[in-house]
């Protein structure tokens, strides 16, 4: 892993190692060109009126109050089976071809009367999703409790086989802070029935102005009782006594993290939570004033569990490449700095110790060809 190169060789080498994403939530990563194409299929059947959405699908910056906007747009754009699993395909597609080896896909389960749609037919639409995948081998478990694996032929080309790009794909299911104590349930509750179908946990996630931390505590007390991980969307606005709450409750890690002050990190750092990094969610949302005061540059320097991710790749126009690079770029890391972030992000995925184990192996597989 030489040392010293140049701004394009970086970006490359960023794409080129193996990496796992633990914070992608499914609607915000949907494809600028995608959303387009939805949007003028509705504009054409009279449903929207295209050139209202047009420039705010393709809008660069955007306060965190718009995001909340947006996302409502995307789930109108977004709303049957067949769209959910065109997403769901794409997203996971683009994941992988940027050499994302584990991706943990968090959405929100909906339901929706007007489309037939439970959260149960919303999450199999997911997994059809999965399965209509094609052009890289995805491993991830069927709606029947059967672990798809790596086995379609290796592409071939001339006479060399071209290795086809491998991804693990687990799910997490969001809670969004809209939704009552009983909606909330109703996703713990499916999350446990779809364990076996790997979903591995779940996420707190939504606008965090809305909603208050003791309408989805006794969901998120049910999921811990019962072996499911949690992570919490925690610190996103300066709310100290959620943050307090939500470090009270032990989650297994939390996202964004921008708001904690002094003495909570210093809980954070004795519980060793692993902290999902955004770096240009939290900057473009305008978390903080410029990224070289992000807290990742504080995390890092304690030695503190961090695991670099998007957030939401669409909404952001970033991947995860990109992520890395910002981080090297921002705060000085090097290859070797770049490499340890991302095997170590292994350690903190919800997936089982099968997996882990694969993964390790990938990783150092990496490495022997990078040193
Ligand atoms: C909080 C976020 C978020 O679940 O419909 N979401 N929640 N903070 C963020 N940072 C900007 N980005 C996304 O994906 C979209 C949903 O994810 C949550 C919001 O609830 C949003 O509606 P799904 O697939």
């Amino acid at each position: 892993m030489g040392e010293g190169c140049g701004f394009a060789e970086m970006k490359e080498w960023c794409r080129s190692i193996p990496k796992i994403e633990l914070h992608a939530h499914l609607n915000g990563c949907i494809r600028d060109s995608t959303l387009l194409e939805l949007a003028k299929e509705l504009g054409q059947k009279g449903d929207i009126i295209f050139s209202d959405v047009e420039h705010v699908i393709m809008k660069y910056g955007r306060s965190l109050t718009e995001c909340f906007q947006l996302f409502d747009l995307f789930h109108i754009l977004a709303t049957d089976h067949e769209t959910i699993s065109r997403i769901t395909k794409e997203v996971v597609e683009d994941f992988a071809a940027e050499n994302v080896v584990y991706l943990e896909l968090r959405t929100t389960p909906k339901n929706n009367i007007a489309k037939g749609m439970s959260k149960q037919s919303y999450l199999k639409a997911v997994v059809d999703g999965l399965k209509a995948i094609t052009s890289v081998d995805a491993s991830f478990i069927n709606f029947s409790g059967r672990a798809e694996s790596f086995c379609k032929p290796l592409h071939k080309s001339g006479t060399n086989d071209i290795k086809r790009k491998k991804i693990y794909v687990r799910l997490l299911l969001s809670i969004d802070r809209r939704e009552t104590t009983a909606a909330a349930m109703e996703t713990v509750s499916l999350a446990l029935e779809m364990k076996e179908c790997g979903v591995v946990g779940i996420d707190l996630s939504g606008n965090p102005v809305v909603g208050e931390w003791s309408t989805f505590l006794p969901a998120l007390m049910y999921a811990k009782e019962h072996g499911l991980p949690v992570t919490l969307h925690c610190g996103e606005i300066a709310n100290r006594k959620e943050i307090q709450e939500m470090l009270d409750f032990s989650p297994e890690r939390i996202g964004h993290a921008c708001f904690l002050e002094e003495d909570d990190w210093e809980r954070a750092r004795l519980s060793k939570i692993p902290v999902e990094i955004c770096l240009t969610s939290n900057l473009r949302t305008e978390r903080l004033s410029s990224i070289d005061v992000h807290h990742f540059g504080n995390l890092y320097k304690a030695q503190h569990p961090l695991v670099i991710c998007t957030d939401d790749t669409g909404l952001f126009s970033t991947n995860l490449s990109n992520e890395y690079y910002l981080a090297a770029a921002t705060f000085g890391l090097d290859k070797k700095d770049l490499f340890y972030l991302s095997t170590n992000a292994v350690e903190f995925i919800f997936a089982d110790d099968g997996v882990k184990k694969v993964l390790r192996e990938i990783f150092q597989d990496a490495e022997s060809r990078l040193a």
